[in-house]
């Protein structure tokens, strides 16, 4: 691809509305490197920013009328800001959309103009890498500081959730906005997602000589339809037999006890125990990336994947193959990441390893008859930003 992504980004903004934005922001992607569907059991997440990232370019305008184009293929959409409903919008633009409603009832719509906005984004989509959170973080930096709202950072991440709730229609957490707004460099960020507190947590790959080496299956999944929503009325279900406002106040005893008096049968004993271990293995990692290093972290990476296969039965064979294979060929843990049923599987990597570990991915996948991966690394990357 020749230019750079905010090139790429002006072009497209010229080609469209002429002249030249008020300025470009961006927002990358991110990996999950432990914490799988916890945000809205109100437990811990630890994902981490990716150097993919979706960018914007804006112009306000003095009337309401809002227009928004993409390089991706699609027709710009034309609208205006009483338009903005909160209804469900079936297009891309329902992202950039979604946020400016979002931002409109936080705020009050008399707040907000009209705008121009081109995005153009290089986080692959349907990989579980995020995609759609990099766009409403892109878009809700941008809107917050040219309609200067000053909204801080937890409250955009929340306006995005409430885009993709509301206007996307997917039942999502927490988790991909706060890492895009809020990653930095080098660390992960550690999410408490019912206090909304969080911190960086360094991971000191690069000095332990380690790599997150990223399996992209291709088979592309939709967090507005089908299993993920079915997951999260699962673990409510568990949460109201057991009388907790959360998943995040059960614990493993508890769930036993349900399960053998017949509150909890045996599929929902197993989504809750999914999330009651998947939050003590977050708060395993952090504490073992401060006080070890990253390179005793791969078990927990490992079992994190075997509760997601088995308990919440969210793997799908191409994301196991990709995970065996790593594990086989040298990774230290490797697992599902994102939301599930397709996407991607990461692996922490020896950087000696990466190659060997790559082509056992791409042999495994070849024996097994499945659609070639790509197979990439990736670097914990900084959050949302003004570009220029
Ligand atoms: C998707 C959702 F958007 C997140 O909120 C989170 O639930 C994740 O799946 C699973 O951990 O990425």
């Amino acid at each position: 691809m020749i230019g750079t992504r905010e090139d790429r980004v002006l072009e497209l903004f010229a080609e469209h509305f002429g002249g030249r934005p008020d300025g470009v922001w961006s927002a990358p992607g991110r990996v999950n490197l432990i914490g799988e569907h916890t945000d809205y059991n109100d437990g811990f997440a630890l994902p981490f920013a990716i150097g993919h990232r979706a960018v914007v370019a804006v112009r306000l305008r003095h009337d309401e009328r809002v227009i928004v184009a993409t390089t991706a293929p699609g027709d710009p959409v034309d609208t205006t800001l009483s338009a903005l409903t909160g209804e469900r919008i079936a297009s891309w633009a329902a992202y950039p959309l979604g946020v400016a409603w979002a931002l409109g009832e936080a705020h009050g719509r008399d707040r907000l103009t009209g705008f121009e906005l081109a995005v153009h984004s290089d986080v692959p989509i349907g990989a579980g890498l995020s995609s759609s959170a990099a766009i409403e973080c892109a878009a809700a930096l941008a809107l917050d500081e040219l309609w200067s709202l000053e909204s801080g950072r937890p409250a955009l991440a929340l306006a995005g959730q409430r885009a993709e709730n509301t206007v996307v229609g997917a039942p999502t957490g927490i988790m991909d906005q706060t890492a895009s707004l809020l990653g930095e460099a080098d660390a992960a960020v550690f999410l408490d997602c019912r206090s909304l507190e969080a911190e960086a947590v360094g991971l000191g790959f690069e000095r332990a000589g380690l790599e997150v080496l990223i399996v992209n299956t291709h088979v592309s999944h939709d967090h507005a339809t089908g299993g993920y929503a079915s997951r999260r009325a699962a673990c409510e279900r568990a949460a109201d037999a057991l009388h907790v406002v959360a998943l995040r106040d059960a614990s493993l005893d508890e769930l036993r006890a349900a399960r053998d008096d017949g509150r909890l049968d045996d599929e929902a004993f197993r989504r809750a125990r999914h999330v009651v271990t998947e939050n003590a293995r977050v708060l395993d990692t952090v504490a073992t990336l401060r006080d070890v290093g990253a390179a005793a972290i791969g078990s927990l990476l490992d079992a994190s994947h075997a509760s997601m296969r088995d308990d919440f039965e969210i793997s799908v064979p191409e994301i196991d193959t990709a995970v065996e294979a790593m594990r086989s060929a040298g990774a230290l843990g490797a697992r599902l990441t994102g939301g599930g049923f397709g996407g991607s599987a990461i692996g922490l990597v020896p950087s000696d390893d990466i190659g060997a570990v790559a082509d056992a991915v791409l042999a495994a996948f070849s024996r097994a008859g499945f659609r070639e991966p790509t197979v990439s690394t990736v670097s914990p990357s900084a959050g949302a930003r003004r570009e220029r």
